[in-house]
């Protein structure tokens, strides 16, 4: 039975249906008792695996084809009339030639399977920024996920109504996991998603990258608001007022854990609360009084496992105990729950490892291995999590005072600086660049520019957003939130991370609210407003991070910032330019300004 009378909806799934010829069609309705039994099904058919439920009620498992374990950015089209349109930083093709080209390997695609038809909102439902999305599929794990990850169910299609057609058409089949013929493609033009060939995450999970930043940031530009790749989190300052700042890293470069954050002791005692809103896309409008809100479009977590444990993050290790859907870790064979690398110091002996061998997982570690997947992931809800701001649900958003850009840099990148204005805040921006991670298949650890951490997701021409961004600077004026760059991995000459990291970050954004606030001073220099020495609060950690430590976090070497500048001169130069991207002038002046700077 289907859920809306929508004739849009109605005939687009009818389509589908007649393209993927499915057994079953089945309406996601969110029901309790509808998810209930997927689950119930998907154990019986091993495709998920049913955890400790007195240790991890609600939590299940689930083992991806070791060829799909992350998002697959070669494999990853932006489908407009015109290439100019997807720009230089996007694979391009014909969406003719495209939808021509898949609908062979969707033709008859669920032959034998069931077909579910998800309605979901991106967003809290009934805010006016938020979006409604269909996303058909063959995978349980999908719709298992989604309803984690989304405002899942009837509810959805009310919120749409019965004859709006603005809704984003997403189809997912895994077929057979081909990684030869996996596709990940995005039709801005039509709202459309096509995905086939795989069953991981970004990939697969069309309300988020695909939708969320490929598609919402087209739509973005065309409606005058954003769409980024950022954390929403508020601080809570000692007299009670909280502050809401966003954060652009790229993936796997500390969104989660910034958004989490738990502050230092010092910190707590004064007062200072973090409060999650996202931890991973925003959505950002200009409010009616001309500040910038943002919401976070999603409902739950999808964060890197890893890492993550008691002394990191102990808010993402708390929603990830109950109701989480658990993808690439190890199993602990003894009791069935799941470790990961650093959860703790003590691999389980009876492991299963994330490709599903049997290993005794303390001699496995010891010769090098690792347990869980690199890119191994927790689908958590967000009610879950102990931080979860007041703000969530709140239709109208949080507004902003902040937005921070960073990236992983050994080197060259200090711990903070701020922008001059916003058109150097853009710049900013459009200059991180980052070292790879294992978010994206591909090698890890090599530095490449990531515009705004959105290399992989912005859904048109660079050039076109970028120009975005200052216009949407322009409209904004003098509420618009202040630009900050941060940079929590820079190493010494050993390779390690000078920088505490994680609940310490908290010293960097105290400094970044004060500087919002007009409270405290900061020194010029050719990059941008660095902090005066002493302004970043190191008390209960001044044995780690000694003064000469806080000169090399906080240095701006001339002759390596003369060499970042040649680089992103090359980069707009080659890479975008004279490969169709429109690089605005102010962006090339920022350029010069600085260069100037540097040589005085
Ligand atoms: P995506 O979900 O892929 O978008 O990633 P993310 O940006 O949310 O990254 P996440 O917070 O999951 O962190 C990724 C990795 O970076 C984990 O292994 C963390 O332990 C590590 N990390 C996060 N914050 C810090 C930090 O402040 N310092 C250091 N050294 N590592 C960090
Ligand atoms: C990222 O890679 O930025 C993620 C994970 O947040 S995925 O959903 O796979 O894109
Ligand atoms: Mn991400």
């Amino acid at each position: 039975m289907s859920l809306t009378n929508n004739q849009n909806v109605l005939k687009w799934v009818d389509e589908m249906v007649s393209l993927c010829k499915p057994e079953n069609v089945v309406w996601i309705d969110g029901s309790k008792e509808q998810l209930d039994a997927l689950r119930k099904e998907a154990i019986e058919t091993g495709e998920m695996i049913e955890l400790n439920q007195e240790k991890l009620p609600g939590c299940l498992y689930h083992r991806t084809n070791p060829n799909d374990v992350a998002r697959v950015e070669d494999r990853t089209f932006i489908c407009t009339r015109k290439k100019e349109d997807a720009g230089p930083t996007n694979n391009w093709c014909d969406p003719q030639e495209m939808y021509a080209k898949l609908s062979k390997l969707y033709d008859g695609v669920m032959k034998g399977r069931t077909m579910y038809v998800i309605p979901y909102s991106m967003g809290p439902i009934g805010s006016p920024l938020a979006k409604v999305g269909v996303e058909v599929t063959d995978s349980i794990y999908v719709v298992l996920n989604m309803q984690i990850m989304t405002r899942m169910g009837a509810d959805a299609f009310k919120n749409l109504g019965d004859v709006s057609n603005d809704f984003v058409r997403g189809l997912h089949s895994k077929a057979d996991v081909n990684p030869e013929e996996r596709y990940i493609v995005q039709f801005p033009e039509d709202n459309t998603i096509w995905s086939i060939n795989s069953a991981y995450g970004g990939n697969v999970l069309l309300g988020k990258k695909c939708f969320a930043l490929r598609i919402a940031s087209f739509q973005g530009k065309n409606e005058g608001w954003m769409a980024e790749h950022m954390l929403i989190l508020g601080v809570k300052k000692p007299d009670g007022e909280i502050k809401y700042i966003t954060a652009a890293f790229p993936s796997a470069c500390g969104k989660t854990n910034l958004a989490m954050l738990i502050p230092p002791e010092g910190y707590k005692k004064d007062g200072y609360e973090v409060f999650t809103v996202g931890d991973d896309i925003a959505w950002m409008k200009p409010g009616e009084d001309g500040r910038l809100y943002a919401i976070n479009p999603e409902n739950g977590f999808f964060g890197v496992a890893p890492g993550t444990n008691e002394k990191s993050n102990p808010n993402a290790l708390h929603c990830t105990m109950k109701d989480t859907i658990f993808t690439n870790v190890a199993i602990n064979n003894d009791d069935m729950t799941v470790w990961w690398e650093k959860l703790d110091k003590n691999p389980p002996v009876n492991a299963t490892e994330w490709k599903g061998a049997v290993v005794n997982g303390v001699e496995y570690t010891a010769e090098g291995n690792t347990l869980a997947h690199p890119n191994s992931r927790f689908t958590a809800p967000a009610v879950n999590c102990p931080c979860i701001s007041s703000e969530f649900n709140n239709p109208a958003g949080v507004p902003i005072s902040a937005i921070i850009f960073g990236g992983r840099r050994a080197s060259t990148t200090p711990l903070v600086y701020q922008s001059f204005d916003w058109t150097h805040g853009t710049y900013m921006g459009s200059a991180v660049s980052s070292e790879t991670t294992a978010a994206a298949t591909g090698a890890v650890g090599v530095l490449r520019h990531d515009p705004m951490a959105m290399k992989p997701f912005i859904g048109y021409n660079v050039g076109d957003y970028w120009n975005h961004w200052l216009e949407m600077g322009e409209k904004l004026g003098d509420k618009a939130p202040k630009i900050f760059n941060v940079n929590w991995f820079k190493q010494d000459e050993n390779g390690n991370f000078i920088w505490p990291g994680f609940g310490d970050n908290m010293r960097v954004l105290d400094w970044i609210i004060k500087r919002c606030e007009g409270t405290v001073d900061a020194d010029e220099t050719a990059i941008g407003y660095l902090p005066k020495k002493g302004d970043i609060n190191v008390e209960g950690i001044e044995d780690e991070v000694t003064p000469e430590i806080m000169d090399k976090l906080l240095d701006v070497d001339k002759e390596l910032w003369t060499k970042e500048i040649a680089e992103m001169r090359r980069y707009y130069d080659d890479d975008i330019k004279a490969k169709g991207g429109n690089v605005p002038q102010a962006l090339y002046d920022e350029l010069d300004k600085i260069e100037a700077r540097l040589n005085k």
